[in-house]
């Protein structure tokens, strides 16, 4: 059997197909301490070795998703090298998030700021309640942000809209975030809603999902003929599974396809 660590500072919990990560800080509203992203580098080794896991989301409890990194961490570095080794170490538990094989989605309940964004920044989706907020408030503090934050988020809302955000460090509410692309869906209660999209992904075939993400995480990393190749690739792959056979003969005999993963 899977063999699941005792986590401090966050909830793992899989049912029905989906790997729930709740931050359980509230107290800090759920700020990344150096503590925390080792959990949560070690939670995505959980998610991925996980055969029961389609979709995996994060979310957090109280008012924060999360507020950002620590700030009483950061106050304390002094040294250039140690700061760039400090944004290192969270970008690269970034990058295992995005790096994760299966979809997945941040469910923002409320707070996403500094480090906070930059996380949901790193999953494939983002649901936000009505509530939430969310930026990139690291100027105001004499910094920048350093988890990615600088990168994913003009890749994904284009660099005008990019800029807005990270130069004037600014609180931008759910509604705007959905008209800025920044979010996917908006909604009362976030966990709900990222559950009704979690349940929408897993009714496709799991390989074609995987193979799927990492066309669009692999070919946004190149030049446009190479990301074609990829996809091409990728594409290849997808006509020797049992899921293409079993999805495609599923249409054309027009009833519901029972996909495997394979
Ligand atoms: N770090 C540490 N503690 C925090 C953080 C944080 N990011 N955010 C909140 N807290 C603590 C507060 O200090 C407070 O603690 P206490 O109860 O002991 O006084 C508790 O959480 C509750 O917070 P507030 O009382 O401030 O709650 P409010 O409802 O009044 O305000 C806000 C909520 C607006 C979210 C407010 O807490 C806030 O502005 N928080 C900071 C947000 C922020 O600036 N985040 C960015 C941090 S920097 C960052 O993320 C950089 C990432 C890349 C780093 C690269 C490193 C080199």
């Amino acid at each position: 059997a899977l063999e699941v660590p005792e986590f401090e500072f966050l909830r793992y919990e899989v049912a029905e197909g989906i790997a729930w990560v709740t931050f359980t800080r509230p107290k800090a509203l759920n700020a990344l301490a150096a503590d925390v992203l080792r959990e949560i580098a070690e939670v995505t080794e959980v998610i991925a070795e996980d055969p029961e896991v389609k979709v995996a989301v994060f979310t957090g409890e109280g008012k924060a998703f999360v507020a950002g990194a620590d700030i009483s961490e950061i106050n304390a570095l002094k040294d250039v090298f140690i700061g760039r080794e400090f944004a290192l170490a969270g970008q690269e538990v970034m990058n295992h998030i995005a790096a994760l094989p299966v979809p997945t989605i941040a469910a923002i309940n409320g707070y996403a700021l500094g480090g906070g964004l930059e996380l949901a920044l790193a999953c494939d989706l983002r649901v936000a309640a009505t509530k939430a907020k969310l930026g990139l408030p690291e100027v105001g503090l004499g910094l920048i942000p350093g988890f990615g934050g600088t990168q994913r988020l003009p890749r994904l809302v284009g660099v005008g809209r990019a800029f807005d955000l990270i130069l004037t460090g600014r609180h931008v509410p759910a509604e705007e975030a959905l008209a800025l692309g920044l979010v996917n869906r908006v909604a009362d209660d976030a966990v709900a809603a990222a559950r009704e999209l979690a349940q929408a992904i897993m009714k496709n075939s799991p390989v074609a999902l995987a193979l799927a993400k990492e066309a669009v995480a692999r070919g946004a990393d190149v030049p446009l003929p190479e990301a074609l190749e990829i996809e091409a690739d990728l594409f290849g792959m997808t006509v020797t599974t049992h899921d293409m056979r079993e999805g495609t003969a599923a249409f054309l005999e027009k009833r519901a396809p029972e996909f495997k993963g394979e």
